[in-house]
């Protein structure tokens, strides 16, 4: 029998995480045979939902999950973790835009950054998907100054598996025919998602996409933006299965490695690689392997492309501009 793997889960009460935990509870994230404790964390407000959340998860009687702790203190939270999802944050509403949140999520990212540093393990790997995710992930990372700065992501995943949906939809082909697709950047709407260097069965998908206007004016735009349709879509809930189902994806690849011959975007601190200045959470193109990850280097990049990826480091910039006086 394996020994118990503990993860810590921020925002344990909200809707993503009502996705997520059955699903992590259950073994879809780490495996069939890996027991698991789950440590979860939320605001004292949100007591009376943590009763209900519970009392569920023990009437699923799980055979993985050997302990569930239930705290608002970070601390308790994240003792000991060996993974650490920061789901928890004030989600963006309609009408509104994500710099918004930024003063609003800064000190919760300030207080877990430094929680994660006192007590989490010190191979702890974190993905920060609540928002802004690249800069509060950023500011996780920057009040753990214990912890390697490789063991913080920021999740891009369902943008990247939102991309791939769209060309599978476009092409009638399977999705899991698809490789090597990127979304480079913010999680934001000036993220680039990039089909450039897309395979399908091995063959390149530009050979099959010959069609610019529809790349630039549907694929680009609907994978950009949709976050928001969804959130019209649902009477201002945002995305919640398919970002649990992102996190499990993301994770899974980072611990496990990526297929073979493919790649995955995911958010994570710069190393000036394409250009991009070293010091900010920004999407790259990433191989996995034995638990760490690696930029894919020596892709061919327009200068339509480098104008879009710079975009987005800029508006990278003014966020953490923006928070810059929350960091002192
Ligand atoms: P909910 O509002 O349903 O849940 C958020 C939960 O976080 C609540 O239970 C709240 O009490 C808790 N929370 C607030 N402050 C906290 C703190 N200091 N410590 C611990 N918990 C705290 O939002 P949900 O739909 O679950 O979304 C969570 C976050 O994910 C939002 O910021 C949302 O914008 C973000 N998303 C990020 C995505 C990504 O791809 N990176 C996609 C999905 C989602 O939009």
């Amino acid at each position: 029998m394996k020994s118990p793997i503990r993860i810590s889960v921020t925002g344990a009460t909200g809707q993503i995480c009502y996705s997520l935990l059955f699903r992590i509870a259950a073994g879809d994230m780490l495996g069939k045979d890996q027991p698991i404790i789950l440590q979860l964390l939320d605001i004292p407000n949100a007591r009376p939902l943590f009763d209900g959340l519970v009392m569920e998860m023990q009437d699923c009687a799980f055979p993985l999950l050997t302990e569930l702790i239930t705290t608002d203190d970070p601390l308790v939270a994240f003792q000991d973790a060996d993974i650490a999802l920061l789901v928890g944050a004030r989600p963006r509403g309609e009408n509104m835009e994500r710099k918004d949140l930024l003063e609003a999520n800064g000190p919760i990212f300030i207080e877990q950054g430094k929680a994660l540093n006192a007590v989490a393990n010190k191979h702890v790997k974190v993905l920060v998907v609540g928002n802004p995710a690249n800069t509060n992930a950023y500011i996780t990372l920057n009040n753990a100054p214990s912890l390697n700065p490789e063991n913080f992501s920021a999740m891009l995943r369902l943008d990247h598996n939102r991309a791939l949906s769209q060309v599978a939809q476009k092409l009638s082909r399977p999705v899991t025919s698809i490789k090597k697709m990127v979304v480079w950047g913010n999680h934001s709407n000036t993220q680039y998602p990039d089909l450039n260097h897309a395979e399908i069965d091995n063959q390149s998908v530009r050979s099959l996409i010959a069609d610019n206007d529809w790349i630039d004016n549907s694929f680009v735009p609907t994978v950009q933006k949709r976050g928001m349709a969804i959130i019209e879509a649902r009477h201002g809930r945002s995305s919640a299965a398919s970002a649990a189902n992102a996190i499990i994806n993301h994770m899974q690849d980072w611990i496990f490695g990526t297929r073979k011959n493919d790649w995955t975007s995911m958010g994570i601190l710069s190393d000036g690689s394409y250009g991009i200045p070293e010091g900010v959470i920004y999407s790259f193109p990433v191989t996995c392997q034995n638990g760490s990850y690696k930029i894919v280097q020596g892709l061919n990049l327009s200068d339509y492309d480098r104008n879009k990826m710079q975009k987005s480091y800029e508006e990278l910039i003014a966020e953490q501009n923006a928070i810059k006086h929350l960091l002192v």
